[in-house]
């Protein structure tokens, strides 16, 4: 059969809604495009868990220690189920360690930015995880099955992330003027680049029109920006606190909250690598690869030993 009707055929499957699995025909940029983009998100949990590990060992109580460290480790298991997702489309773990470590491969955005008070780790819960949610629940429906069934997992964890997130906000929200203060002032330093975990506008979105017909993306950049900003700005006034958004207003004829200009230039200085920590999160990624040596070898040796002993069986 020529390309033009697999690709037919291809397209007919994802419209109805047929889930592809990795041994099934796929063109070779959907393969690409998914490949990007599973592997920036396993990219994404790993270097996440490093601005919030910051605190663990300076969390206010055991309680909120034992939830941090659980909820970082959830992130190391996210990044391995999409790590193994993406190697169902032919992608070594080797390659993708090697292209984040290079700087080749992409990550979000978010993660540059550095956790200066206790109050960021409520932040991040809230409205990094309330970001990264409102944009996962589409992926539990993307038309690759592996990527698909990796997010069914992963988002019921993230919606105990927010959740956590918002409670540990809302406690210093009721406490003294102190923790108000901090408060406010994580939720206005995470406030924008939350925003900007979405993605560029839609017009400069040069993914997107490939990703939506093959429904690997079933909302837009902006779509999914709006639907949070929507959430949130109700969210907030149950803390008492405010977003930094001067221009935040509900629009009735719209039927959704009008919000101000993000500041492009600064995501794309972040998206290239000139964010307020991109250079330490992949010193601290490479060095852990490094010293990490010792373990993958042990772990091959074992394997090998195994496999010789089964022979022998
Ligand atoms: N940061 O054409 P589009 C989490 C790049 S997980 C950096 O619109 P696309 C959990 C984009 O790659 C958070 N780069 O791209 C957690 C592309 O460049 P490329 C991660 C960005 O793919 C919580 C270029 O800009 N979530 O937070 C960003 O169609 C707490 C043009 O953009 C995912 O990865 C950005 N923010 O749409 C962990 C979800 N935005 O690759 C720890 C899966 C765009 O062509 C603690 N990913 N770029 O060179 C997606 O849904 C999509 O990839 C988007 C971007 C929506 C992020």
């Amino acid at each position: 059969m020529g390309t033009h009707n697999l690709e037919e055929l291809f397209q007919n499957k994802i419209d109805l809604e047929i889930k592809i699995e990795p041994k099934n025909w796929m063109p070779e940029a959907y393969r690409k495009t998914n490949i990007r983009q599973i592997s920036q998100h396993a990219h994404s949990e790993i270097v996440g868990m490093l601005p919030e590990g910051n605190w663990i060992s300076r969390a206010p109580s055991l309680k909120r220690k034992a939830i941090l460290i659980a909820k970082v480790q959830d992130e190391a298991g996210h990044g391995l189920y999409l790590y193994a997702a993406a190697e169902t489309l032919g992608q070594s773990r080797e390659q993708m360690f090697n292209d984040l470590h290079s700087g080749k491969a992409k990550y979000s955005s978010i993660f540059n930015y550095p956790t200066l008070t206790w109050a960021d780790m409520g932040a991040i819960g809230w409205l990094v995880d309330g970001a990264a949610i409102m944009n996962q629940v589409m992926l539990t429906r993307t038309s690759y099955g592996p990527y698909a069934r990796a997010m069914v997992r992963i988002c019921k964890e993230e919606s105990f992330h927010q959740r956590q997130g918002f409670e540990s906000l809302w406690v210093l929200s009721k406490g003294s003027e102190e923790q108000r203060a901090l408060c406010q002032d994580a939720i206005n330093r995470w406030w924008w680049p939350a925003l900007m975990m979405f993605g560029p506008i839609d017009s400069e979105s040069t993914n997107s029109d490939m990703s939506m017909k093959w429904k690997i993306k079933r909302k837009t950049n902006d779509e999914l920006r709006q639907q949070f900003v929507d959430m949130i700005a109700e969210q907030v006034k149950l803390l008492g606190m405010t977003l930094p958004d001067p221009n935040l207003r509900w629009n009735e004829a719209r039927k959704h909250y009008d919000f101000g200009e993000i500041n492009w230039d600064e995501f794309w200085q972040v998206v290239k690598g000139n964010g307020p920590c991109n250079k330490e999160r992949l010193e601290a990624r490479k060095k852990a690869w490094e010293q990490g040596a010792w373990v993958r070898e042990a772990a091959q040796a074992y394997a090998n030993k195994q496999r010789t002993r089964n022979k022998a069986a």
